[in-house]
């Protein structure tokens, strides 16, 4: 089975992939739909990242990961793929693939398999793309042989909990500004002067623009990303495929308003 998957890989450009356990996450996962979604006596997760950095620079009023096509769609597509060719190879075993919407802690599981480390600032930081990369699993009931990964965490240097504009990384009763940018009530007015004066209309990327791990963060090879780039949040721009667009226009029109 791995050598099948490195050959996958190789032509799929996934440079980043790795193995774990399924019950080292059993007793974690989350409560939603796509739990059901699990195949039957689930063995193994099979991890891969998908890295979105495209520009150097940062973009002008939305997160990075909000610049380019929406990662479900891109992701997701390369995840079918090989989910197709596993099937096809292994008749009598499951594989379901899943990319945030999820019931498994995708930073735990990436961590667990060795792609990366966890920051304080929540993510899952990679040796050459730092935390500018999406985690995707196939999860399968076909037993794959693991290597005991050691838990590992970030340098630790604080100042992602120091940049953080919200202190939501040093207590989850504070919202995230990510969150705030999403919500679909009204915002009160610390919410919008947040928005103003972070500037961002979609997503937030301080902690992550903050780290040392990140600083020389490489360019993703990804060509979905790299051909849907856009740097900036335009107001009736046609938002189809975009990060953005799964909570409805309304609520981006109403966070470009407010700068
Ligand atoms: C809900 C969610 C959000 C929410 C809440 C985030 C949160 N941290 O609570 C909101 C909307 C705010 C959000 C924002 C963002 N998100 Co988000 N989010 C998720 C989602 C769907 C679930 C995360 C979650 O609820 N975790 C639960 C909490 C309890 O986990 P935790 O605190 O991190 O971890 C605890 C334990 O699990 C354990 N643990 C964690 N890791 C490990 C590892 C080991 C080895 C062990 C033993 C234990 C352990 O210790 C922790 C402390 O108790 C995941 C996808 C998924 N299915 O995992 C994406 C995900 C984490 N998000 C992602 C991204 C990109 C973002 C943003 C950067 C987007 C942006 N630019 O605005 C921000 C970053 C915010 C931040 N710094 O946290 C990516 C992160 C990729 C990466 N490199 O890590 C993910 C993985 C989606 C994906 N498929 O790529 N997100
Ligand atoms: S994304 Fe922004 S608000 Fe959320 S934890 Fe990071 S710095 Fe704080
Ligand atoms: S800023 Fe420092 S503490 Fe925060 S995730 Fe990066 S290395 Fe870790």
């Amino acid at each position: 089975m791995k050598n099948f998957l490195v050959e996958i890989f190789k032509n799929k450009g996934i440079e980043f992939y790795g193995f774990c356990d399924f019950d080292k996450l059993q007793n974690e996962l989350f409560e939603c739909s796509a739990k059901l979604r699990l195949p039957k006596n689930s063995a193994s997760v099979i991890t891969m990242l998908f890295p979105y950095k495209v520009r150097k620079e940062k973009p002008i009023n939305i997160s990075r990961y909000a610049a380019v096509e929406d990662y479900h769609f891109v992701a997701g597509k390369i995840l079918e793929d090989i989910v197709k060719s596993l099937k096809e190879r292994y008749e009598d075993f499951s594989f379901e693939y899943f990319i945030d919407n999820s019931p498994i802690n995708e930073v735990k599981a990436a961590v667990l398999s060795g792609l990366g480390v966890k920051g304080k600032n929540n993510l899952l930081i990679n040796e050459k793309y730092g935390s500018f990369c999406f985690i995707g699993e196939i999860v399968t009931d076909y037993k794959i042989q693991t290597v005991e990964n050691s838990i590992t965490n970030c340098i630790n240097c604080g100042e992602c909990l120091k940049a953080c504009p919200t202190g939501f990384l040093s207590d989850k009763n504070n919202k995230c500004l990510s969150f705030v940018t999403q919500q679909k009530k009204e915002l009160t007015e610390a919410e919008k002067n947040l928005i103003k004066e972070n500037k961002t209309v979609w997503g937030c990327d301080i902690c992550q623009n903050v780290c040392p791990m990140n600083k020389n963060s490489a360019l993703t090879e990804i060509r979905g990303f790299i051909n849907s780039y856009r740097n900036e949040y335009i107001e009736n721009e046609d938002i189809k495929n975009r990060a953005y667009a799964w909570r409805g226009e309304k609520v981006i029109k109403r966070n470009i308003k407010l700068l």
